[in-house]
């Protein structure tokens, strides 16, 4: 008999639905469907889900993602995909992002009429009609607030697992009683976009996974509990207004009548809180042991770490989040990625094929010559005025200026991930660029690890289904592993690229004239 899960990822443009199959011959994908916001959802007027606005704001309606997911189950089911096999369901959503609901929301989710679209009954739910999102910038005001109410960065971060950030949740909601103290006062709970996608779908609000709830800067991460402090500093009465943070696999409720009716659900169908798209992606990746790290290489890099204990990044540069496994992962993003690896592909007059046949001439460690590739600002280390600086040889040099900018990537990766103790086992990469066996080369080189290229089509989707079916399998009342869980995904039993001994201390070398240079570079300011 096959069991069948499902994982829904609501991004910034786009659902995506995944179902996972499992039968006594093994475990796989099903069906993958995409919605696409600009695209499939044109009245709401937005670009790549986002609505136009101005001065750093960037909203959605939530509206959209109600009817987001009306829509993605109406194509599933005229499909003819076995809805009624669904034995759980799991969510990811963007991080950060918060939905605003009066006091109607719970009675109008409760009495959804299924012979109606879910939508039209619920347009009075809201105390706000649009939601940040991670893209809004425009609460630097309130981070210095919450800040400075706390202590400082530092006790910000050891407190909540990052400094404030603009995007994160805590200023969000700030802002939003500073600006409009009449409709906070009347909002009766605070979701953030990973748990409104599941409270859709139980017909109730569910409690916030602490893997997103760590977005907020309002979590204890040491805790995973609210923290009074933390909900003291940013507005008052906001504990009324949040359900309690809930471990992932701890909690379940079943699904709404209405997509039983609608869809065809089995009532006894089990949705699980939400998380955000990074801790899913963390198992999507299979990034559910010590030692293993996850590098996706797009627009920007950022690289996902498993981290079995706590620890707070003592730069505050890194954002460390409760992983859905129970431990905790730590994500860094580094702007200058694809960026600067393209910056230098132009200016060389190359193109990737050339690139990476000069990256492959060039030897380990650049003969002691290195770049600090801030061809724009940075995030880690932190550089607020872009500039690129060469030590040791001249721009026209194409062979030692290609070599440079990827060898200055993975060195400041892994300078950067030395304050999370764990030293790295294996590198599971992802990402357009991963497709470049050179670059995974000299990363493979520089971490003195093997590296496994990831052919997922969509890791948070992934890990939000794997999700669901590692709760289903603990039902039995014994613990399961993570690992038997993800390996079906993993699919590659040899590494794309294997170290060499002495590339690696080369590039060990170099790692400290790099570090050394960073530093007075950072000194400068
Ligand atoms: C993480 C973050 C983004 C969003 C995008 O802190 O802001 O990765 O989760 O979906």
């Amino acid at each position: 008999m096959s069991k069948i899960f499902l994982g829904l990822d609501c991004s910034t443009q786009s659902l995506t639905a995944l179902l996972v199959e499992k039968s006594p011959d093994g475990t796989r994908i099903l069906h993958e469907e995409s919605l696409n916001f600009e695209r499939d959802l044109p009245e709401f007027g937005t670009r790549s889900g986002v609505l136009p606005g101005t001065g750093g704001e960037a909203h959605t309606p939530p509206q959209l993602w109600v009817k987001a997911l009306e829509k993605i189950f109406a194509a599933l089911h005229a499909k003819g995909l076995p809805l009624r096999d669904i034995l759980a369901i799991g969510t990811s959503g963007q991080q950060h992002g918060s939905v605003y609901l009066n006091a109607s929301a719970e009675s109008a989710l409760v009495a959804a009429d299924p012979a109606k679209p879910l939508s039209a009954q619920l347009e009075g739910i809201y105390s706000r009609a649009t939601s940040p999102i991670w893209m809004d910038s425009t609460t630097s005001e309130e981070c210095r607030e919450i800040t400075e109410a706390l202590g400082g960065d530092d006790a910000v971060c050891s407190l909540t697992g990052s400094r404030a950030y603009e995007r994160f949740t805590g200023p969000q909601i700030r802002k939003f009683f500073k600006q409009e103290p009449e409709n906070y006062a009347r909002t009766r709970h605070i979701c953030l976009v990973s748990s409104f996608l599941p409270s859709l779908l139980a017909g109730r609000i569910v409690p916030i996974d602490a893997g997103d709830g760590a977005g907020m800067n309002l979590m204890d991460i040491a805790s995973i509990k609210w923290s009074e402090k933390a909900l003291e500093a940013t507005a008052p009465g906001l504990r009324e207004k949040l359900l309690p943070v809930t471990l992932s696999g701890s909690w379940s409720t079943p699904i709404a009548d209405y997509f039983v009716k609608r869809f065809g659900l089995d009532p006894q169908c089990r949705v699980l809180p939400g998380t955000g798209d990074n801790p899913s992606s963390l198992v999507g990746l299979g990034l559910v042991s010590s030692g293993r790290i996850g590098i996706s290489l797009g627009t920007s890099d950022t690289l996902f770490a498993f981290m079995s204990q706590v620890k707070t990044d003592p730069l505050g540069q890194s954002h460390v989040f409760a992983s859905p496994t129970g431990n905790y992962m730590a994500i860094s993003v580094y702007k200058n990625g694809s960026l600067a690896r393209e910056a230098v592909r132009n200016q060389c007059g190359l193109d990737w094929k050339g690139f990476s046949e000069l990256l492959e001439a060039g030897s380990p460690g650049n003969a002691g010559r290195f770049m600090l590739p801030y061809f724009d600002t940075e995030i880690i280390p932190r550089v607020q005025r872009p500039r690129v600086r060469r030590f040791g040889y001249a721009v026209e040099d194409k062979a030692v200026e290609v070599r440079a900018v990827v060898e200055a990537q993975m060195l400041s990766m892994r300078l950067h991930s030395e304050w999370m103790g764990e030293k790295p086992a294996r590198i599971h990469v992802t990402g357009g660029a991963s497709a470049n066996d050179s670059i995974l080369q000299v990363m493979a080189d520089t971490f003195g690890v093997p590296v496994f290229r990831q052919e997922t089509a969509n890791a948070a989707a992934l890990g939000a289904a794997l999700r669901a079916v590692h709760f289903e399998a603990e039902q039995g009342g014994k613990p399961v592993s993570w690992e038997s869980v993800v390996s079906p995904f993993l699919g590659f039993d040899a590494a794309t690229a294997e170290p060499d001994r002495e590339a690696h201390l080369a590039l060990t070398a170099l790692m400290e004239k790099y570090r050394q240079a960073e530093r007075e570079f950072l000194r400068e300011g």
